[in-house]
């Protein structure tokens, strides 16, 4: 089978033990630059429907896990392969899914491409140690096995990257796979497997399975057949997820979100402490998990920066995802535009300073438009210290250089924080303290690299990290064997 995206009719199916199946309902997956229009329609499983796709992935698993590490290698390189020949044309299903910009649509499918490939080169150096032990006449070896199946539940922001950063390594160590999309962006996921079901992997290492977090997600998350499962999504359900999961001792990783600061010091390049900002909290329209939602000023150059920032965002192209002038797209559905609209008037109710944007926007096309807001706020207020997940960033004042370190630091979450600065003494002050996982110095806090660590601290992440080398931690268990020489 050879279907372009664009030839795509109707009805993508599940792909479970290597055939495709139609379930018994079907859903419509809607663009949102222009809500007339239907990505395509797709088979919507029900939980017995995930349940045949996770008993296929314990059949395919004795083969799988004792597989050569050639062969996993070359089924993802193809993989990676043929993503990076169709950026193009797969960007474009991904702009119009989710409404991200088509360049960073495009560039969202290369990385994907590009992970598979790292990973298919991981699948050739998972390595072990070898040690003497501390009785004469025997040798210790130290190997990594794959963990089992696993469950990977997606959401919609990165419909081709996250899946990417969850399959390719699970595949590489030798697992076998059920995956599960986010609702509002199943053509994506389904675009992802359509390749994924052409390349080498026999029938039940990979299985895609479309439908509600409620019905397919917790068949994974309850299934003790699940060894392991890789989460993405909002706090409330990767908590959920812990409880049960934990309960029956599986694997967990979450990844959950933040509100990340971006400490802009007096000392910084104003131009471009104000173009990480506007990148980092309003690219992608804010629906990031690194986003800089909340921007920390040092007192003296605040007025300054505020002024700065406001004009940019009055000059930012809000509009259709495939439009070439558009720099921030819709919000991707309409459940998300009303949680960001809340968020604007619990901002006002509760005295935050509304300094631009926030309205809803009417274009060519009827989509879910907003302009980006800012607002000038104080640390407890719920905008300083929720995720708003949308095109919506708040100022806070700092005295000086400990009280910003204080207020980075003061949120629940621990993902990325950046600094703006051009003292190498705070910068290099700032990586050590701020309590994240990840640090940027001088550029935005969304904007990552894909063969290196992602993942956070405090209340953003759960478990091993994701992505490099990394992944291991999580996709594989260590196992410690004994030999007498
Ligand atoms: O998330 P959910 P939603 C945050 C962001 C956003 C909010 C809601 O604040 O506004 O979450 O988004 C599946 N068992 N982030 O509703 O519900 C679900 O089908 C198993 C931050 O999309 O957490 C989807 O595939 N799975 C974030 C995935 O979980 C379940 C990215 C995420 O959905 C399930 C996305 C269940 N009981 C949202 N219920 C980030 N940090 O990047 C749902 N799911």
């Amino acid at each position: 089978m050879d279907l372009k995206v664009h030839e795509l009719k109707q009805n993508a199916r599940q792909y479970i033990n290597g055939r495709w199946e139609t379930s018994g309902t079907t859903g419509i997956s809607q663009n949102p630059s222009d809500t007339r229009e239907a990505v395509a329609e797709y088979a919507r499983a029900d939980r017995s429907q995930a349940e045949l796709a996770i008993r296929a992935a314990a059949e395919a698993l004795p083969q799988w896990s004792h597989s050569g590490p050639q062969r996993r290698a070359d089924a993802l390189d193809q993989i990676g392969s043929e993503l990076l020949a169709r950026r193009d044309e797969l960007g474009n299903l991904l702009a119009r899914e989710e409404g991200k910009t088509l360049p960073e649509a495009i560039g969202e499918v290369a990385r994907a491409g590009n992970i598979f490939k790292f990973f298919a080169g991981e699948a050739l150096r998972i390595a072990g140690e070898t040690m003497a032990s501390v009785r004469p006449g025997i040798q210790v070896d130290v190997t990594r096995e794959p963990i089992g199946v696993v469950g990977l539940i997606a959401p919609w922001n990165f419909p081709f990257a996250i899946p990417a950063w969850k399959i390719a390594p699970a595949l590489a160590y030798g697992n076998t796979v059920v995956f599960k999309p986010a609702e509002s962006v199943p053509i994506c996921g389904w675009a992802l497997a359509e390749i994924i079901s052409r390349s080498t992997l026999p029938a039940g290492v990979f299985n895609l399975v479309m439908g509600s977090g409620r019905e397919v997600g917790q068949a994974f998350v309850d299934s003790p057949l699940v060894d392991a499962l890789s989460f993405t999504g909002s706090v409330a359900t990767g908590e959920r997820i812990l409880q049960t999961a934990s309960a029956r001792r599986a694997k967990v990783q979450l990844e959950m979100g933040g509100k990340n600061p971006l400490v802009v010091l007096a000392d910084a390049d104003l131009d471009q402490a104000v173009e990480c900002a506007v990148q980092g909290a309003y690219y992608s329209t804010g629906q990031r998990c690194t986003a800089s939602s909340r921007l920390i000023v040092e007192a003296s150059i605040h007025d300054a920066f505020v002024a700065r920032l406001r004009n940019r965002l009055v000059a930012l192209k809000v509009g259709h995802a495939l439009d070439r002038d558009t720099q921030m797209g819709p919000v991707a559905d309409r459940a998300q535009l009303e949680q960001n609209q809340s968020y604007l008037e619990i901002a006002r109710n509760e005295g935050a300073e509304h300094v631009w944007g926030g309205e809803l926007l009417e274009r060519p096309t009827p989509g879910h438009y907003m302009s980006p807001a800012l607002f000038l706020a104080k640390p407890e207020h719920r905008i300083a210290r929720e995720e708003v997940f949308g095109p919506v960033a708040c100022v806070l004042r700092a005295d000086d250089y400990e009280h910003a370190l204080a207020l980075a630091n003061d949120t629940e979450f621990g993902l990325c924080a950046g600094i703006c600065t051009t003292s190498l003494k705070q910068a290099t002050h700032f990586k050590r303290h701020a309590q994240a996982g990840m640090v940027m110095v001088n550029l935005p806090t969304a904007g990552v690299d894909y063969h290196v660590p992602f993942g956070g601290r405090k209340g953003s992440s759960h478990g091993p990290r994701e992505q490099g080398r990394y992944a291991a931690e999580f996709y594989t268990t260590v196992k410690t064997g004994y030999t007498l020489a």
